[in-house]
């Protein structure tokens, strides 16, 4: 063997290589980064950053907050914003943030695959909000708790009311949580606002804590904390799907429903990675991922399949929601600052 060829050709070769680790350290780079603030259970959030940073080599780095709080944030940020992409939550906040021009205008190729329902979100917050999944309010209780109790079935949102109940439902605090924001428009709309407020200060009585997050009191009921809990029906399946003693009920009187949303922060630092993750996130295939993680929501894309587990919206008396009006700013801010003052506070 010729060792000066030999040489060479390592030489050659070695070379060939740092250039294309070089090229490959740029194309890296150039895949760039995503700052996700992510509105739905931790689980669901985790599975969609890991596909996504999978599938375009994009990191992302996500935070997992409740709807009221990630608008404070997105508010309090817009100066100089940190995040790109707010995935997820319920509606009213981004419709708020997309009046208060927080939020980007932005038409996705995918808005053909969508349901009626979330392309309406998008026009009536002016093409600055998605709907992404929809779900239907409810509440749960514990039927182990119930029965040693000797309370009869619970059905309606008047039984929530009953005095054997006193300290034994929980339910969030609208200000930092959506679900608890639906719960305050959706009895504002069934009862109208003098009645709904009565109902809510009765209601008062019997709630022994408003938690931060919207879902954590399916999992108060789940282990036996709370006899009932106020929470989307699809967090509460949740539990019953892990096997928990726990009903799911779609109350008598009808309900309100959520369009979780998704939008893009206005002066987003990395704005064509938002825009690839808001593509991404509206496919069929993206959308599955939320079953994969016991998230039981009804899907927009048109494409992907509603679980089986998640509660049907056809057999629900749902209410006309106004989600133009209880996403708007005004209404929004008034309806949480009565509740506040009106509420909250009452001694019980
Ligand atoms: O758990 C999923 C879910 O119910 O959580 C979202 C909710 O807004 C987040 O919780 P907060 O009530 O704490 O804001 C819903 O959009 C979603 O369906």
């Amino acid at each position: 063997m010729n060792v000066k060829k030999t040489f060479v050709a390592a030489t050659m070769l070695a070379g060939t290589m740092t250039a294309l680790s070089v090229m490959s350290a740029g194309a890296a780079q150039a895949q760039g980064a995503l700052v996700m603030y992510c509105g739905v259970q931790e689980e669901w959030c985790r599975a969609m950053t890991t596909a996504f940073e999978r599938e375009t080599g994009i990191k992302v780095s996500m935070t997992r907050k409740s709807s009221g709080e990630i608008y404070a944030q997105v508010k309090a940020e817009a100066a100089n914003p940190r995040a790109d992409i707010w995935w997820g939550g319920t509606g009213d906040p981004h419709m708020q943030a997309a009046e208060e021009g927080l939020t980007e205008e932005y038409k996705s190729p995918k808005m053909g695959e969508l349901q009626d329902w979330a392309v309406r979100q998008w026009e009536q917050s002016k093409n600055r909000t998605v709907g992404i999944y929809s779900g239907a309010l409810g509440f749960g209780y514990n039927t182990e708790l119930l029965q040693s109790k000797k309370i009869p079935e619970l059905k309606c949102w008047a039984d929530l009311l009953k005095p054997e109940l006193k300290d034994e439902v929980q339910v969030a605090d609208p200000n930092s949580s959506g679900t608890a924001y639906t719960l305050l428009a959706t009895i504002v709309q069934i009862m109208g606002e003098d009645k709904g407020f009565e109902y809510l200060k009765a209601l008062h009585k019997n709630v022994n804590q408003y938690t931060k997050s919207g879902a954590a009191p399916a999992k108060a009921v789940a282990l036996g904390e709370t006899t009932a809990g106020i929470t989307f029906m699809h967090d509460m399946v949740t539990m019953v799907v892990d096997k928990a003693p726990v009903k799911v009920v779609a109350p008598c009187e009808g309900t309100g429903y959520e369009i979780g949303s998704m939008s893009i922060i206005k002066g987003a630092k990395n704005l064509d990675s938002a825009k690839k993750f808001y593509d991404w996130a509206l496919t069929a295939d993206a959308q599955k991922l939320g079953a994969d993680a016991k998230s039981y929501q009804v899907p927009s894309n048109k494409n992907t399949p509603v679980p089986p587990q998640a509660p049907k919206l056809t057999d629900i008396k749902l209410i006309n929601f106004d989600f133009a009006k209880y996403g708007s700013s005004t209404e929004r801010k008034r309806l949480l600052s009565k509740w506040d003052n009106e509420v909250k506070n009452l001694p019980k």
